[in-house]
């Protein structure tokens, strides 16, 4: 049974845990205690109690169990580094991991510093957290793993067999650079927008708020050109993303975005893990920014008045 440690016990983190358990041998580490109980509900709406390991750094730390074959990060953007921090010395630096991350920061980062081998993990599944006990696994997607430089594709085959044993399918993919830049795409249309006005993912499709979206776009498109991100689906060019974008509005209608609950929760934001790499792409491509750069701007100052 090979071991795996969970290192951040969101949604994701806690999907993970629960599916991983019978399969696996997990650890979910997180800064706070907490209980060893968990109830996971499944997208059929059933209830499932598990026992999981639960630990702290410090916990971790004083444990002298066997290294594990996978580190996981399933912490916020920002956060990953400092979260391999906390047990960076309790593990060989060969320890592959596995960034869960959204946006494309703590990956290019990570995969720069570590000595082992980074995976990376693109996920649909949905999942979210409704106490310290129970999280709701909302619905079914797929998620894809590879590195940024297809160096260790055995691994990749090996880790998406686990997860998809585990219930959570996985497909190994050699494109995994282009799948998250993809992912960025969207996520950067549509979360700074939704953040700012305070609406569902269905609304940005109102007359008032639709040119705001496209003009979002047409910054992206040009930087996705720069990087050599073609959108999926075979299609070319500015209409493409943006028809990728508004198909995603309309899948998702009724979320409200990720980058909306923090701000809702007076959060720190993923900003700079979408924003970010975005507009320090347009700069070093010569590509213009000012619009994504204004987004940026205001989510800074939303986030600079909840935190005072
Ligand atoms: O991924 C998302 C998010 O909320 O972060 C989108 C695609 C915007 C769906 O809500």
């Amino acid at each position: 049974m090979s071991s795996h440690w969970i290192l951040g016990p969101g949604a994701i983190g806690r999907l993970l845990a629960h599916s991983l358990s019978p399969v696996a041998a997990v650890s979910l580490i997180g800064r706070r205690a907490l209980p060893a109980q968990q109830t996971i509900t499944t997208p059929e709406g059933e209830q499932r109690i598990q026992d999981l390991s639960i630990f702290t750094p410090d916990q971790l730390a004083a444990d002298t169990s066997a290294s594990p074959a996978f580190v996981h990060i399933t912490t916020k953007a920002m956060a990953a580094e400092a979260a391999l921090g906390s047990i960076a010395d309790v593990i060989p630096p060969t320890t592959p991991l596995v960034l869960w991350q959204n946006g494309f920061l703590a990956q290019p980062r990570l995969a720069e510093t570590w000595p082992g081998p980074v995976l990376c993990a693109s996920t649909t599944e949905g999942a979210y957290l409704t106490s310290d006990d129970e999280v709701v696994h909302a619905g079914r997607g797929q998620t894809l793993v590879g590195d940024l430089h297809n160096r260790h594709e055995t691994l990749a085959e090996a880790l998406a067999a686990t997860l998809t044993q585990s219930g959570l399918a996985t497909l190994a993919v050699s494109d995994i650079r282009s799948r998250l830049w993809q992912k960025l795409a969207v996520n950067a249309a549509i979360n700074p927008l939704v953040a700012l006005l305070g609406v569902r993912n269905g609304e940005l499709r109102n007359e008032a708020y639709a040119h705001r979206v496209e003009s979002a776009v047409r910054e992206i498109a040009a930087i996705m050109q720069a990087e050599g991100i073609a959108p999926p689906e075979g299609q070319q060019g500015e209409k493409a993303w943006l028809s990728l974008v508004w198909k995603v509005v309309e899948n998702t209608a009724n979320n409200k975005a990720s980058m909306l609950q923090d701000v809702e929760a007076k959060r720190p934001t993923e900003r700079g893990a979408i924003l970010g790499p975005m507009i320090a792409s347009a700069q070093r491509n010569g590509v213009p920014s000012e619009v994504l750069q204004s987004l940026d701007d205001d989510i800074a100052a939303l986030e600079i008045r909840y935190r005072c």
